[in-house]
């Protein structure tokens, strides 16, 4: 991954089951600093655009070379050749093919369980980061070979929405989670939202738990899942429906 706030992610990366699957090498997931591909005595990422306007646009040369080094697996600050050479030469990683390159961006192709699971069956991904109000096309068109969004809203930059396509990713990666599906995944794989459940205690603020899930009638209990997450997926997400589920 490359950001310009490697620092964001130190949470995100040692936590919870995501943190002990780095740690017992189950998956890999490394973080770079994109100033470390700057030459300035600036470290600077960004310019202003071309044509005027408004804010600050990432810069291309330091992302394709920032990319070429990750790509290539080599130190932080070199790069392979050279940042002017045509397209077909900066896509080239020696010993094979560009890794899985997904650019964050708000233009980018929506986050849905199917594409994580897509991205979860490649060897290497390598996520870009971009900030505020934009980044040059060229990076688009040399360095990514997906751009995916998190959705129709607007975030300072691309961390948060990475972060968001580790989880929904490495989840998926065999070894990462106890091996059992739970619910949620049965949720978006079966196109239907979860049905609520319910724990100790029995009553809280007089509010009781549905009788059924006490009777003891497996097959009860399975008839009222599967009605409640019909309904509550017809009142709040009738897009994920088919057109004649709709009613
Ligand atoms: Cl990937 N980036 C930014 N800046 N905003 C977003 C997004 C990404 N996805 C939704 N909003």
């Amino acid at each position: 991954m490359l950001t310009i706030f490697p620092g964001w992610f130190a949470g995100p990366l040692t936590t919870s089951l995501l943190g002990r699957a780095r740690r017992e090498g189950t998956l890999d997931v490394r973080l770079h600093d994109l100033r470390d591909w700057t030459t300035d005595r600036h470290r600077s990422v960004d310019a202003a655009p071309y044509g005027g306007g408004a804010g600050m646009l990432m810069r291309a040369d330091v992302w394709i070379a920032a990319c070429e080094s990750v790509w290539n697996d080599l130190p932080a600050g070199s790069t392979v050749g050279h940042v002017h050479e045509p397209p077909a030469e900066a896509h080239h990683v020696a010993g094979g093919e560009r890794p899985r390159t997904v650019l964050l961006t708000p233009r980018g192709r929506p986050l849905t369980q199917a594409l994580a699971t897509e991205l979860a069956a490649e060897p290497r991904l390598v996520l870009l980061c971009g900030r505020y109000e934009g980044i040059d096309e060229r990076v688009h068109e040399l360095a990514a070979t997906d751009e995916v969004s998190i959705g129709d809203y607007v975030l300072f930059g691309g961390e948060v929405a990475a972060a968001a396509v580790i989880e929904a990713v490495t989840r998926l990666v065999p070894g990462v989670v106890g091996n059992a599906a739970s619910p949620d995944d049965e949720s978006f794989s079966s196109g239907q939202l979860e049905y609520p459940q319910y724990t100790r205690p029995a009553t809280i603020r007089g509010r009781g738990v549905p009788e059924v899930l006490t009777s003891g009638d497996h097959a009860a209990v399975e008839r009222w899942r599967s009605e409640r997450a019909a309904t509550l997926t017809r009142q709040r997400r009738p897009d994920l429906l088919g057109p004649d589920e709709r009613t």
